[in-house]
């Protein structure tokens, strides 16, 4: 959780249309867009070099940049999403991340991973298995991190959400945050852990960076949960990304 930089996209004004599970009416752009302004800026004032690129109109979800690549401090990965609208979008960062990266691996076929389903611990990579990450994705991802020198280990995602880290996120080094449905998950016995109140489930996608932890500003019990576990809460508002199943750790590459 110690990150010097990060690219994000701009929203596009078809984030209007972003895939979501249940509709409850879209989003609307400014939203978006005042949310993701207050999220760089959030970046920024943690001490992170933010890279901003430019938004993708033919791709409405493509400022969740999070999803289809996966990087490292000693390389970067290209995932394959589960969601057909949004394989394309890999091959709009891939010249980037190739500029930035000196080695770039390609997820091998056949298979399927989203980035919102890998979580990031100290001592290895859980990959949640979900609707957009199949078993061959999940396998070939392991090489694939096993090549870059790292560890991985497969978990499941329980039913009802999109993403593993939809339900769950690392607080720091030895702290895990999670859904009541997630606590369980072997993947997770070896860490402190705290559970959303029940009501606030989206709160468990919350954003831990440097010295800051970046929570969604509509759970006040989980704000004052990790507040009083002495946590630096920046509380940033989620609304009109939660209309398109999105949370904060979407909206960003980080290393
Ligand atoms: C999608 O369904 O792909 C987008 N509407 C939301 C993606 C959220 N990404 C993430 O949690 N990493």
């Amino acid at each position: 959780y110690q990150f010097n930089s990060a690219i994000v996209r701009e929203p596009s004004i078809s984030v209007v249309n972003g895939l979501r599970a249940d509709d409850r009416g879209g989003p609307t752009y400014e939203g978006v867009k005042g949310e993701h302004d207050a999220y760089v800026a959030s970046l920024r004032h943690a001490g992170v070099e933010v890279s901003v690129l430019p938004s993708l109109e033919a791709f409405p979800d493509s400022l969740f940049v999070e999803d289809p690549a996966l990087v490292f401090t000693g390389g970067a990965i290209l995932l394959r999403p589960g969601a057909p609208s949004r394989v394309a979008e890999t091959a709009e960062l891939a010249p980037i991340l190739r500029d930035m990266f000196d080695t770039v691996l390609e997820l091998p076929t056949p298979g399927q991973a989203d980035g919102g389903d890998i979580m990031y611990t100290p001592n290895s990579v859980l990959i949640g298995l979900s609707d957009r990450t199949d078993k061959a994705g999940a396998e070939a991802l392991v090489s694939c991190i096993e090549q870059l020198g790292g560890k991985a280990q497969i978990a499941e995602t329980p039913k009802g959400v999109l993403h593993f880290k939809t339900a769950s996120s690392l607080l720091d080094d030895e702290t895990v945050i999670s859904t009541a449905a997630l606590a369980k998950a072997s993947v997770f016995k070896e860490f402190r852990q705290f559970i959303v109140p029940e009501g606030e489930e989206p709160a468990a996608n919350v954003l831990r960076v440097n010295d800051i932890v970046m929570v969604s500003a509509g759970y006040p019990r989980t704000i004052e949960m990790l507040e009083k576990a002495n946590y630096k809460v920046v509380p940033l508002k989620t609304a009109e990304i939660e209309r398109i199943d999105a949370g904060l750790s979407c909206m960003s590459l980080r290393w």
